[in-house]
């Protein structure tokens, strides 16, 4: 019998440690979507320009609330429904601006389209915006960046966007949380189309899977197999 429960103890920390090597890190190289909004042109689309096209931003007025907001959109169709999320990071490049604090958040509406959405079309939808933290942007014009926005996530509902293959972030705070007339600039996907340069907006990813059914279906065959030629070798 000692053999048996050092065979289901091996069979466990195989189990486990199958568990930790489904661990996986994926780079979802740019947004579907992306795109300013401003509240002091409210019904412009600014991906209809061409060179509007090529920034987003976010800038702040009337006391520290941004007026001017950027949507981005990633398709998390990579990602299995069941994964674990367990560190997200957005990366976008900054170009000339003052230093700033820039908040990030999770929208749950995805029904936009960078080629439609303006400042009113969406702002019913600021209400349910999930703060997923913040970052300093400190680069000055001599020193654009890479700029990494790390996620906090528990305050992201995974498991919808997962579940919908649809996330929206939005850089640019729905409260008060900076100083009057600040502001940054970052290049869209727009810029790396148009000037051939890898400057685009990409999100990190690092998620773990949970177990599937049929991989728990094997596991147990596998003991009861186990068992049953134990029983019979303990008959022979
Ligand atoms: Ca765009
Ligand atoms: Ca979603």
């Amino acid at each position: 019998m000692k053999k048996l429960y050092l065979i289901l103890t091996l069979l466990l920390v195989l189990f486990v440690f199958s568990f930790n090597t489904w661990a996986a890190l994926i780079i979802i190289t740019s947004p579907t979507d992306d795109v300013r909004i401003d509240k002091n042109e409210p019904t412009k689309n600014w991906n209809s320009d061409y060179h509007d096209s090529e920034l987003l931003g976010v800038r702040y007025s009337d006391g520290g609330v941004y007026h001017s907001r950027s949507l981005l959109m990633f398709d998390l169709s990579a990602i299995p429904d069941a994964a674990i999320i367990t560190g997200a990071t957005l990366h976008i490049y900054s170009i000339p601006t003052s230093s700033a604090y820039v908040s990030l958040n999770r929208m749950a509406d995805d029904n936009w389209a960078e080629g439609a959405v303006t400042w009113n079309s969406y702002q019913g939808s600021f209400s349910s915006a999930q703060n997923m933290g913040g970052h300093t942007v400190v680069h000055t014009n001599s020193d654009p960046a890479w700029e990494e926005f790390s996620m906090v996530l528990n305050n992201w509902s995974w498991a919808d966007d997962l579940s919908d293959n649809q996330l929206t972030l939005m850089l640019g705070s729905v409260t008060n949380d900076g100083a009057y007339s600040v502001g940054t600039t970052f290049y869209s996907k727009e810029w790396d189309a148009h000037n051939s340069t890898n400057f685009r907006p990409y999100l990190t990813v690092e998620y773990s899977q949970v177990p599937v059914p049929a991989a728990v279906w094997l596991f147990a065959s596998g003991l009861i197999g186990l068992v049953g030629l134990r029983r019979k070798q303990t008959k022979d």
